[in-house]
Order: structure tokens, then C-alpha cells, then sequence
């Protein structure tokens, strides 16, 4: 049984995507979110995972909020850890404890607008095309080797909000599916940091073409 943690700090529609999708063999040990607040610890519980919450307020300084977040993830012994709208920059010590298990989704078509807003950005750049991008994370944010893309095409009437929301209907097909790559042992970082998905039968090196919107 492969166990998959997953980290929030709110909605948790990628969590619950994730999680509707989990292939047999794999399993949702829990959810944690550092917001006690997040809606994604009670669509977890619906969904019958263990979900908890580690307030990241009430410790000193980042490193010993991460170190015991560590902790808690670990008491579920996780081959994965998925960050799914999880809003807090990660300690070099921790990304390294998860180095080649640990993906992140970040709503742009990495490299661009790395960081946060990143819809309001794209707006404001006047780019055609948008999108999100998993990738496994390393200690430098937002920069790790890249697993799947989605692009979607930004519209001249469209607000932060439309456009995230037409994002993050990609965001709900890609996520799960790299998950599920992830779980079937198919994602091979190679030397130059470029992913490969074995026997990808999307495509030849395992690249998927988000369906054509009307
Ligand atoms: N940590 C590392 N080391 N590397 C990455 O690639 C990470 C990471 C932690 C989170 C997700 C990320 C994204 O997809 C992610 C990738 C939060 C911030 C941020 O600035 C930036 C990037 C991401 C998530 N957070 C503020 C902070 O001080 C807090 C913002 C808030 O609470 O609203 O941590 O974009
Ligand atoms: C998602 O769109 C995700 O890409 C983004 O936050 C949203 C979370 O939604 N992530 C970040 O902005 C990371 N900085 P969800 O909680 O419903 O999955």
C-alpha cells in the first residue's frame, strides 16, 4: 500500500479531486492543513480521511513549524507528499526529507509567474495562454522538474476569477493524473532534471493534451 499525505491551507478541491481519483494500492492517510480555518479539513473528513490541522501562528519561526510538521507527516510513514493549495514556503530541510516524493501544483505554466497571484499577473501581462504545471518541488521555489502542463486560453473578458476557475478545471484533470504516475512507480527525474513517464500511453514521453475548450 502506497500512503500519500496531502498538505492545504484552504478550499482542498485539489485534495478532493486527488482523492476521488486514488488508484488501489495507494491510499490517503491525511490531510493537514497549517490554516485551522481551511474548508479542506471538513471535505476530507466527508470523504473519510484523517484530516488535522497544525497552526503555523502559534510557533516562533518557520523552522520549527516545519520540523514539526515533519513529524506529523511522518507518523503516517507517506511514500508522497502532495502539496494541493498549501500557501506556506518550505524550509530547505524539510523539501530535502521529501526530495523525489514530494509534488507541488502551481496555477501558471511554469516558468512563468512563479510565486503568488499568479491569475491577477497573467491578466495584467496581457499573455494568450495560461495554465498550471506539477512538479516535484525542490528547496528553490517553484522551479522543480516539471511532470504535466495544462494551458487554457485567457480570454478578453475574463477576470481573476474566471480565469482561475478555467485553470483550476485543469488543474482537477492533471493533479490526479500525476498522482497517479507518481503511485504506479512510472516518473523518473533523469540527470538534467527533465521528467519521464514510462509507458506514457497518452503520449510518447507521457505529455497530455488538455481537451480544446469551446
Ligand atoms: N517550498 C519550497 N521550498 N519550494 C517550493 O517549490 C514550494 C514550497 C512551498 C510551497 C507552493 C507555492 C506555489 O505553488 C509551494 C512551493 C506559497 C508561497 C508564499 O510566498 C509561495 C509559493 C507557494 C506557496 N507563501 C507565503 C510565505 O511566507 C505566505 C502566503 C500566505 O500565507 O498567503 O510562506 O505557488
Ligand atoms: C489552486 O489553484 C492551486 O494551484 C493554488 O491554489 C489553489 C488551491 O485550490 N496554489 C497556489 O496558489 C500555491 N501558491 P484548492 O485548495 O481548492 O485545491
Amino acid at each position: 500500500m502506497k500512503n500519500i499525505v496531502i498538505l492545504i491551507s484552504g478550499r482542498g478541491s485539489n485534495m478532493e479531486a486527488i482523492a476521488r481519483s486514488v488508484l488501489p494500492g495507494a491510499k490517503i492517510a491525511a490531510v493537514i492543513s497549517n490554516r485551522p480555518e481551511a474548508k479542506g479539513l471538513e471535505v476530507a473528513r466527508g470523504l473519510g480521511i484523517e484530516a488535522l490541522a497544525l497552526d503555523h501562528k502559534i510557533f516562533p519561526d518557520r523552522e520549527s513549524f516545519d520540523a514539526r510538521l515533519m513529524q506529523e507527516i511522518d507518523s503516517f510513514a507517506p511514500d508522497l507528499l502532495v502539496l494541493a493549495g498549501y500557501m506556506r514556503i518550505l524550509s530547505d530541510d524539510f523539501v530535502r526529507h521529501y526530495s523525489g516524493r514530494m509534488l507541488n501544483i502551481h496555477p501558471s505554466l511554469l516558468p512563468s509567474f512563479t510565486g503568488l497571484h499568479t491569475h491577477r499577473r497573467a491578466l495584467e501581462t496581457g499573455v494568450r495562454l495560461h495554465g498550471a504545471t506539477v512538479h516535484f518541488v525542490t528547496p528553490d521555489l517553484d522551479v522543480g522538474p516539471i511532470v504535466i502542463q495544462a494551458a487554457v486560453p485567457v480570454l478578453p473578458e475574463d477576470t481573476e476569477e474566471t480565469l482561475a476557475e478555467r485553470v483550476q478545471a485543469q488543474e482537477h484533470r492533471i493533479y490526479p493524473q500525476a498522482v497517479r504516475w507518481f503511485v504506479e512507480g512510472r516518473l523518473e527525474v533523469d540527470t538534467t532534471g527533465h521528467v519521464h513517464v514510462r509507458d506514457a500511453s497518452a503520449a510518447p514521453d507521457g505529455w497530455s493534451v488538455p481537451p480544446v475548450e469551446p
